[in-house]
């Protein structure tokens, strides 16, 4: 069970109310984009090192051929807030160990590129002027860093002089530049914690040092060991604030107090890979954001910039399509709780607020909507929107059923609100 603790409470209050946010994974793995000397890399573009087995040796040029001078930190906020999206998270630093910020404890930064300004800091002054929250992805793994162990094994560095204890105080360093001199950040978000070295200890300790820094500051559960695989959520008594699915939605939600964030990507790469153009279509990307809401989720959706510094066509544009959607329908997104159906209905999702259902329709072709179960009194049911069209309730020993107005059947996406007399009761029958 999880403990009821008021200043968590507090902590996650915006978090809980946002639901949408953008992930940016940015870093020197942009430049080569998914292709080393001339092969196309498999797998993410942020991952190059690895997966192309580059030693330290070859991947350090990439620094002086970083030069984003199309980056403008303006458009980035302003296309993240026409989309919708309530916090922006940013790699601070990934697995390779590059930072985007001026970092007084290593080279290895933006400062180091020909580009030498600190990315973190413009975008740090947009968002407190565009009024969106700002979030540091941070990599625990370093596969740069002298002290951090383990090694890969093609990495030829000698391990005699590597030392755990002085990486931890390198990286607690650079936590603390990221944490007093960029104004409040909403979420210090780990990654990377999977490898042995790391420890429950660590992770605690971690965790109460950036608490320290800054209480107001939300820890993903990555920060400590309590991560169960892809699926992302803590079993058993670990530190983290919230759970981390990866590139998947969970069947169901965890009931109140449970909190999560499904992060995925646009194509099928965090970082910017030049060849992938598997781009979900809108539909999809926001029939997984409605997912993630009536299952008591966000949805942390992920752009990988280009070198020169830009959003790719292709996401400006679904964003932009997202943030119409948004613009009319918000009001079932933002601020609302988990579906008080315990599985997804099989026409669309559900949100709620207080005693209002929002039924997200996925499928308009079919006449009517069955609410399984819901034995509260439907006060009204109308359309979201101008127009707020009437529609027609009926209660049953199943449930209630609507059906369907005519005008709906073309729609993508609409959503119909039902003031109910009072919290939704659904009884569920197992049979
Ligand atoms: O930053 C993006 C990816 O680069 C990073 N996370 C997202 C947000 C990422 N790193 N690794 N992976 C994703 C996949 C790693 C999977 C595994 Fe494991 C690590 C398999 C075994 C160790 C995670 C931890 C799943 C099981 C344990």
């Amino acid at each position: 069970m999880k403990r009821i603790d008021a200043e968590r409470e507090r902590r996650l209050a915006w978090f809980r109310e946002a639901r949408f946010g953008m992930f940016i994974h940015w870093g020197l793995y942009a430049v080569p984009g998914g292709v080393w000397k001339g092969r196309d890399v498999g797998g993410v573009g942020e991952w190059i090192y690895n997966s192309a087995q580059i030693t330290v040796a070859d991947y350090e040029p990439l620094q002086q051929q970083f030069n984003p001078v199309k980056f403008s930190a303006k458009e980035w906020v302003a296309t993240a807030k026409d989309a919708g999206m309530r916090y922006i998270v940013i790699t601070s630093k990934h697995h390779d160990g590059f930072c985007l910020w001026d970092s007084k404890l290593t080279d290895w930064d933006v400062m180091g590129t020909p580009f030498k300004r600190d990315i973190l800091k413009e975008l740090a002054a947009e968002c407190q002027k565009q009024k969106i929250k700002l979030c540091f992805y941070h990599s625990i793994m370093d596969w740069h860093h002298p002290d951090y162990l383990p090694r890969r094994g093609w990495d030829k560095r000698p391990v005699a002089e590597a030392n755990f204890a002085r990486y931890i105080a390198y990286m607690k360093g650079q936590l603390k530049e990221l944490l007093t001199g960029y104004g409040p950040i909403g979420i210090a978000w780990f990654d990377g914690e999977w490898e042995g070295t790391w420890t429950h200890a660590h992770g605690e300790d971690l965790y109460q040092f950036v608490r320290a820094l800054q209480p107001n500051t939300i820890v993903n559960n990555r920060v400590d060991k309590g991560r169960q695989g892809m699926a992302g959520m803590t079993k058993g008594d670990f530190a983290g604030d919230y759970g981390t699915p990866e590139q998947e939605i969970p069947a169901n939600g965890f009931g109140e107090g449970v909190d999560w964030e499904s992060c995925m990507t646009l194509n099928d790469t965090w970082g910017f890979k030049s060849k992938d153009t598997n781009w979900k279509s809108t539909e999809t990307l926001l029939k997984n954001l409605i997912d993630c809401a009536s299952k008591g989720g966000n949805y942390l959706l992920n752009v990988g910039p280009t070198p020169e510094g830009t959003f790719p066509q292709p996401i400006i544009e679904r964003l932009g399509m997202m943030g119409k959607w948004l613009k009319a329908h918000g009001e079932a997104i933002y601020g609302t709780q988990a579906s008080p159906f315990p599985k997804p209905l099989p026409w669309g999702r559900v949100t709620r607020k207080g005693n209002k259902l929002y039924l997200h329709v996925f499928n308009t072709s079919q006449p009517t909507l069955l609410l399984p179960g819901l034995k509260t009194k439907v006060k009204s049911a109308r359309t979201l929107g101008k127009e707020r069209i009437s529609v027609p309730a009926s209660a049953s020993p199943e449930g209630v059923t609507l059906t369907l107005p005519e005008s709906l059947k073309n729609q993508p996406l609409p959503v119909i609100v039902l003031e109910l007399d009072g919290p939704p009761t659904v009884e569920v029958s197992e049979t």
